[in-house]
């Protein structure tokens, strides 16, 4: 006797939802992965120019965030793997690259012989401002083309981040210690020294940036590399000034004259790839207030923390 109409209607339909859940969980399996991966603890500025290049490239990416204070075991081998000193502390950012077009590689025999995540990437690169270039290099018909054409120009950006070093703007860690401990005179002493920065890299940028009636931006083709390096930097220092010493930065560079300087800045912590990979005041308040407080005598230093970019937070990448 056949079966009744309606069990055969419910048995249908039971296949057909069965069958698209397949195809569904078939899809995710198959979705052909992100053929970047970045390790990064989320707070770290240095690692922030790795995130930055990548928001502004438009390239997607597996985002792997690490607990520095806690840092797994995958992580420490693939640093080790990768730097020459086998006492090298592992730090993020860690950027990996799959430049290998999987699609045309013959299909293992059995799913064993798959390619481990490890040996996916065939490109491994450390050190914030190399992983920042890569990127800018790597991705040249995506996104906002972050690299100069002209050698004077590509001189001058490579100046831009010599010239914030040399003037101490990006030393700005020493105020902050200064002022969480009360000591008036030394913080005194550390503002006058980033006033002078101030003058200087407002200086450098009216010689040698483009027409500010143009453009913020250093360059006239908009935000370059030099400026992904610096961001981090100079968002930072635009939350963490007015909270613990009480001086607004934009307010203190109008003041001494430096308008050019002033746009620069604010440009940079505008930028909508810099507010996105930057974290909320909040947070950044929070990361240093935890940072400051690690760095007091005792405090189990700042290595592990990140935030501040080292314990000068100096925007080198030592
Ligand atoms: N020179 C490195 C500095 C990176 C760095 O200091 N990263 C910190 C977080 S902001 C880190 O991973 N620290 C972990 C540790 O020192 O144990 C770069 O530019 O990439």
């Amino acid at each position: 006797m056949p079966p009744p109409a309606g069990l055969l209607a419910c048995f249908l339909i039971i296949v057909i939802m069965a069958s698209s859940r397949f195809a569904h969980a078939f899809a995710a399996a198959t979705k052909p992965q992100p053929k970047v991966r970045l390790w990064n603890s989320g707070t770290c500025p240095y690692a922030q120019r790795a995130w930055l290049a990548l928001l502004e490239k438009g390239v997607e990416f597996e985002h792997k965030i690490v607990d520095l204070q806690n840092k797994p075991e995958d992580f420490v081998e693939l640093y080790a793997s990768l730097h020459p000193d086998p006492s090298a502390r592992a730090k993020v950012p860690i950027l990996e690259h799959c430049t290998r077009d999987l699609e045309e590689e013959v299909p293992p025999p059995t799913p064993s012989t798959f390619p481990t995540v490890s040996s996916l990437y065939d490109v491994q690169v450390i050190e914030s401002n190399v992983c920042a270039e890569y990127i800018a290099e790597a991705f040249p018909d995506q996104g906002h083309s972050l690299l100069p054409t002209r050698p004077p120009d590509k001189a001058n950006m490579r100046l831009l981040g010599e010239i914030w070093q040399t003037s101490g703007m990006g030393s700005y860690f020493p105020i902050l210690l200064a002022a969480r401990d009360g000591d008036q005179a030394r913080l005194d002493q550390e503002l006058t020294k980033l006033k002078a920065g101030m003058m200087v890299m407002d200086r450098f940028l009216c010689q040698y940036g483009a027409d500010p009636a143009k453009t913020p931006f250093f360059l006239e083709s908009g935000f370059c590399l030099g400026e992904v390096c610096l961001a981090p930097f100079v968002q930072r220092l635009l939350v963490t000034l007015p909270h613990w010493v009480g001086v607004d930065v934009l307010d203190m560079a109008e003041e001494e004259g430096c308008r050019r300087l002033r746009r620069w800045m604010q440009a940079l912590a505008e930028r909508p790839s810099t507010v996105a990979s930057g974290g909320s005041k909040e947070e950044t308040i929070k990361n240093f207030t935890r940072l400051l407080e690690m760095m007091k005598p005792g405090g189990g230093g700042a290595g592990a923390g990140g935030g501040a970019g080292g314990a000068t937070g100096s925007t080198s990448s030592k």
